[in-house]
């Protein structure tokens, strides 16, 4: 089954928006199958946006992303890569969908709120980066019945 990587960032947590989130995803009919809270120290925020490393924003970005707690998450389902990304929207709040997650509670570039793959490979990268294979679950699939 396929799998994504999704982080609240520290805004969303600073903006009381866990629960919110987490309620779309589920809502939707995704599968969490892992979890954790945590202060992310910066070696992993910079290999996580090491692509970004020649950008200007670099420095600005690790420095906030290492600023205050954040969500790690890993979700599970059918399509689940790119329907995050529709339900998380675009990089730019402003531009972002009004009914995504950015579109709704976003207006700034720097303080977008959350973090999903962007493709299956990367999706897989992140999650090893992320997460240890002990701290997955693996759902019986039989529970999904309703939704497949
Ligand atoms: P996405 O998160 O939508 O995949 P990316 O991968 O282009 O977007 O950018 C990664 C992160 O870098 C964004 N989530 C955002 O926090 C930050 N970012 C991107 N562009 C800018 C920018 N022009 N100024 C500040 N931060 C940016």
């Amino acid at each position: 089954m396929e799998r994504t990587f999704i982080a609240i960032k520290p805004d969303g947590v600073q903006r009381k928006l866990i629960g919110e989130i987490i309620r779309r995803f589920e809502a939707k009919g995704f599968t969490l199958v892992g979890l954790k809270m945590m202060s992310v120290p910066r070696e992993l925020a910079e290999k996580h946006y090491e692509v970004h490393q020649e950008k200007a924003f670099f420095p600005g970005l690790v420095k906030f992303i290492t600023s205050g707690p954040l969500v790690a998450m890993v979700w599970e389902g059918d399509g689940v890569v790119s329907s995050a990304r529709k339900i998380i929207g675009a990089t730019n709040p402003l531009t972002a969908e009004p009914g995504t997650i950015r579109g709704d509670f976003g207006v700034s570039v720097g303080r977008n709120l959350i973090h999903g793959s962007d493709a299956i490979e990367t999706a897989a990268k992140e999650i090893s980066l992320w997460f240890t294979p002990e701290e997955l679950v693996n759902w019986d699939s039989a529970m999904a019945g309703w939704l497949y």
